[in-house]
């Protein structure tokens, strides 16, 4: 059963990257997000900014393909899920590395104004990108912030991801970053 509930976020946080929703991972998805912030921030068009977001925002995907050993630039749910648990360790080192890098990904794609805090603003324009329902944002937020400064920083952001990728704890906060994980549809 605990492999069950990371399993269940696991995919839960693949539906949820998959922006186009045809069920498979690819650089067009993270290009998308990339599309989305820049029209929040009102980059024109044809501004170099746009392209650099783009470069930026599929990055971390490119470097995940890259660590799986894979030749297409395509990923389905289950060889997502299958290389962040492994059976062995529940804390595999793949999913290691990936706590940080996420975290720092999420900050460098969300924190707008660069001041290494996610405020909620910028927190509930991550729900826009994502397509995730507003309805989970404040409490999701209120659960992230531990502290109660109205922010998130960058170790609060780190330990909620280590909670979504590495908790069995169905309670678990960081569980809760991307909004309703247990609305995950498993196939
Ligand atoms: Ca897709
Ligand atoms: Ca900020
Ligand atoms: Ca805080």
């Amino acid at each position: 059963m605990a492999k069950d509930i990371r399993k269940q976020k696991l995919t839960y946080l693949f539906q949820i990257l998959d922006s186009d929703r045809n069920g498979i991972l690819e650089p067009d998805d993270f290009v998308l997000v990339a599309e989305r912030i820049s029209d929040i921030l009102q980059v024109g068009k044809e501004d170099p900014q746009r392209l650099q977001l783009k470069f930026k925002a599929t990055r971390i995907y490119m470097d995940l393909l890259q660590d799986m050993g894979k030749t297409k630039v395509e990923l389905d749910d289950q060889e997502w899920c299958a290389f962040f648990i492994s059976d062995e360790e529940s804390d595999s080192s793949a999913v290691k590395r990936y706590i940080f890098r996420t975290a720092s990904y999420i900050f460098m794609l969300f924190d707008q104004d660069g001041d290494k805090q996610i405020s909620k603003k910028e927190y509930q324009d991550m729900f826009t990108v994502y397509e995730i329902d507003q309805e989970h944002s404040e409490y999701a937020f209120e659960k992230l912030d531990t502290n109660h400064d109205d922010q998130i920083s960058m170790a609060e952001m780190v330990h909620a991801f280590e909670d979504f990728f590495l908790s069995k704890e169905p309670q678990s906060a960081g569980n809760w970053i991307f909004g309703d994980w247990k609305s995950a549809k498993l196939v």
